[in-house]
């Protein structure tokens, strides 16, 4: 049994043990869902592999967003692996170059200002153009946001520019793909010590900030988003759509 039992579910963006796609994998797991996960590169595949095994799922392999014959491929395997089709679908994938993740925002460059929105903004949506063709009909998309996207943050610069890009794609698509009675909804995540927030300047002191004035006075865990994304998935939130959750210890009411 368990609130998604019977639900089938890729995963994208597990870098780690400490990756918030880790986190929703297993409180989606816990829950009774059966997984899929990709990774992005040979130096990840030794990571996702054991992390996979302790939860039973699946990799269905290589997939960079930046090269649409990847995803392509993992969404053929997806397809293979689960032939009634999919439930949900989470893209935990982000990107900018670190040394353009402090200072001024003003100082972007173009390139990177290119890769950042390829990789953590267009690339939700090239996805959610794999995802509908093999979507059941009431499944889930998720995508994953910060504050930065809705204000200005110390260092978060083009990343802010990125995700606010992200939330509105999140409307658009929700608006697209709600026809087919298919959902698209966003977290927006209050600070956690990951891989890709450890590139943005002054992380720490980010975080302490977070635990003096959030309403809760702490941050959040990668288990607190993943009965989040839990609930997202499942038919408990059947009538939402387009929305942005925070999961952030209540910090953007004060912040
Ligand atoms: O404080 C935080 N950690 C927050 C993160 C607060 C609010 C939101 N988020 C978001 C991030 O912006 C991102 O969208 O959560 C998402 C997941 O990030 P994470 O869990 O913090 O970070 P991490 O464990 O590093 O996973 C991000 C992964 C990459 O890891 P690295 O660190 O190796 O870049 O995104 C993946 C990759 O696995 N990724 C890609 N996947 C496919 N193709 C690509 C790519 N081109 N680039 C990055």
């Amino acid at each position: 049994g368990g609130l998604l039992a019977g639900k089938r579910g890729l995963v994208l963006g597990v870098a780690n043990n400490r990756s918030i796609a880790w986190g929703i994998a297993r409180s989606a797991a816990a829950h009774g869902a059966e997984l899929a996960f990709t990774y992005q590169g040979e130096a990840l595949k030794k990571r996702v592999e054991p992390l996979a095994r302790e939860l039973n799922a699946h990799v269905v392999g290589h997939c960079d967003v930046t090269d649409p014959a990847s995803i392509d491929s993992a969404f053929k395997a997806t397809a293979e692996l689960f032939p009634e089709g999919i439930d949900f679908v989470v893209h935990c994938i982000a990107f900018s170059d670190k040394d353009e993740l402090t200072g001024r925002y003003l100082e972007t460059s173009e390139a990177n200002f290119t890769k950042s929105l390829l990789i953590s903004c267009y690339s939700f949506t090239a996805v959610a153009q794999r995802a509908e063709k093999i979507m059941r009909e009431g499944g889930s998309m998720l995508t994953l946001t910060y504050y930065g996207a809705e204000k200005w943050m110390p260092h978060y610069n083009v990343m802010g520019v990125a995700k606010a890009a992200l939330e509105a794609s999140v409307r658009y698509l929700a608006a697209d793909l709600g026809p087919k009675q298919i959902r698209v909804n966003a977290i927006s995540a209050g600070p956690i010590k990951t891989l890709a927030a450890s590139g943005i300047g002054d992380f720490r002191y980010i975080l302490k900030w977070n635990e003096y004035n959030a309403p809760m006075r702490r941050t959040v865990t990668i288990e607190e988003v993943g009965e989040t994304a839990a609930y997202l998935f499942s038919d408990m939130s059947r009538g939402m759509t387009g929305e942005i959750l925070h999961v952030d210890a209540g910090y953007h009411v004060v912040g």
